[in-house]
């Protein structure tokens, strides 16, 4: 056997292995905020680094184009099953590598190109692969899209049914990637059944609260749930879609072979592990805490003067208005700023925003990964304070690296779990 096969990275590539160093540093010493990053266990990363990642096992369990799958079976049904408990689902494809292939499998699945899809607007929240013109969705779909109402900034859901009335869509999507509210899944499903659409609910980025109960299931009513499991859900990068039994062939065909060859065996075994963590009883207090933290750093947020979309959240994400406080700050700029203080978050649109997507007026701020860290509402005091004084500095380089020396503090305060 050649002695490469057993040096570590460091033997094989310290190119590699130093930069790996540096984003371990960066992650233990900076506050993550992208509403849809978080923080996995030492063991779903131990899962996801198995000899799995070396096994091809085009098919099911049962039913592999290969031989020696027996573990791989083993390992997809424990995720299956797993994931249908979790969610109360009567089929689970663990396949998709992630949740934009989830999603195009379901489009394949019950629509011929050309067909129309009603989704929520990029602009006031949607998601690029819910229609996005140069993604597969909106290049082989006609795309309809719903707004919020510029009153609430809510999705109005009587809008929603004026524009399935008026154009048929075969296919309705309730779901986005930054929407501060909860959807009404029983009303989308009602609209979809009156014009003979079919639903598919995105619960991406709330897919661990709706695993527990503190947000709607719209496993009852959707005909498709997709979601990826590295969001809220806290487990390794990908994509899962559940659907009832009378779908299931079909959503599994257009997973594989449609879609998609050999899954990603080593990710699976980490989707088991993940769902396994989610079924203990402390991932629901987990997730309560993700709650309790966005509604307290929503209200930290407000009180030190800006305006949140929709006056605030239900869940783990909120849209920042910059303009009450900073009118001409775009968010890109904000966005810089507070990373150069070790505080990481992303520029977003708002709705009816009059920046371009590359500047925007808000920044999208989500609670999952400090909850991991071990943050708690007292803390989001101190986390808002630090946003603050950033969006203050006007970008003062030593304003910046004085707050950064309080972040790193707090992130001493919370070491990551590995
Ligand atoms: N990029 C993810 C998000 O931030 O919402 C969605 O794919």
């Amino acid at each position: 056997m050649s002695d490469i096969l057993s040096w570590s990275i460091e033997q094989v590539d310290p190119q590699v292995a130093e930069i790996i160093r540096r984003e371990e540093e960066r992650q233990q010493n900076t506050l993550e905020l992208i509403a849809s990053e978080n923080h996995v266990s030492r063991a779903v990363r131990a899962a996801a680094g198995t000899v799995f990642t070396n096994k091809y096992a085009e098919g099911y369990p049962g039913k592999r184009y290969y031989g020696g799958c027996a573990n791989m079976d083993g390992v997809e049904d424990l995720a299956r099953q797993r994931a249908c408990q979790l969610f109360s689902a009567e089929h689970a494809n663990v396949q998709p590598h992630s949740g934009a292939s989830a999603n195009t499998a379901v489009y394949l699945a019950c629509l011929s190109p050309g067909d129309t899809i009603l989704s929520l607007d990029l602009a006031h929240g949607g998601h690029l692969s819910h229609g996005l013109k140069v993604n597969l969705s909106g290049h082989l779909f006609k795309i309809v899209p719903y707004g919020v109402s510029r009153t609430d900034e809510r999705i109005d859901m009587g809008e929603v049914r004026r524009l399935a009335r008026e154009h048929r869509p075969k296919l309705i999507i309730s779901g986005f990637s930054a929407y501060p509210r909860t959807l009404d899944f029983a009303a989308f499903a009602e609209i979809a059944r009156e014009v003979g659409a079919r639903h598919m609910a995105d619960i991406a980025h709330i897919a661990g609260l709706v695993a527990v109960g503190l947000q709607p299931s719209p496993v009852p009513h959707a005909d498709f749930v997709t979601t990826t499991t590295h969001k809220t859900l806290r487990g390794p990068r990908g994509g899962m879609i559940l659907c009832r039994e009378a779908d299931a062939k079909l959503i599994d065909r257009w997973v594989f072979p449609g879609t998609q060859g050999g899954p990603l065996m080593h990710i699976i075994t980490a989707k088991a592990v993940a769902f396994a963590e989610a079924l203990r009883p402390d991932f629901r207090q987990y997730q309560q805490h993700i709650l309790e933290n966005a509604q307290a750093l929503a209200e930290a947020l407000q009180a030190r003067g800006y305006r949140l979309v929709s006056g605030g959240t239900d869940n783990h994400l909120m849209l920042v208005d910059l303009r009450a406080v900073h009118p001409d700050l775009p968010g890109s700029e904000a966005e810089k700023w507070l990373e150069s203080a070790g505080i990481i978050v992303n520029k977003n649109m708002i709705p009816f925003d009059e920046r371009k997507p590359t500047q925007t007026s808000g920044l999208r701020l989500g609670t999952p990964a400090l909850t991991t860290r071990g943050l708690r509402a007292a803390h989001m005091a101190t986390v808002a304070d630090l946003i603050h004084d950033v969006l203050g500095s006007a970008g003062d380089e030593s304003a910046l690296r004085r707050v950064n020396g309080r972040v790193r503090e707090v992130c001493a305060q919370f070491p990551l779990p590995h």
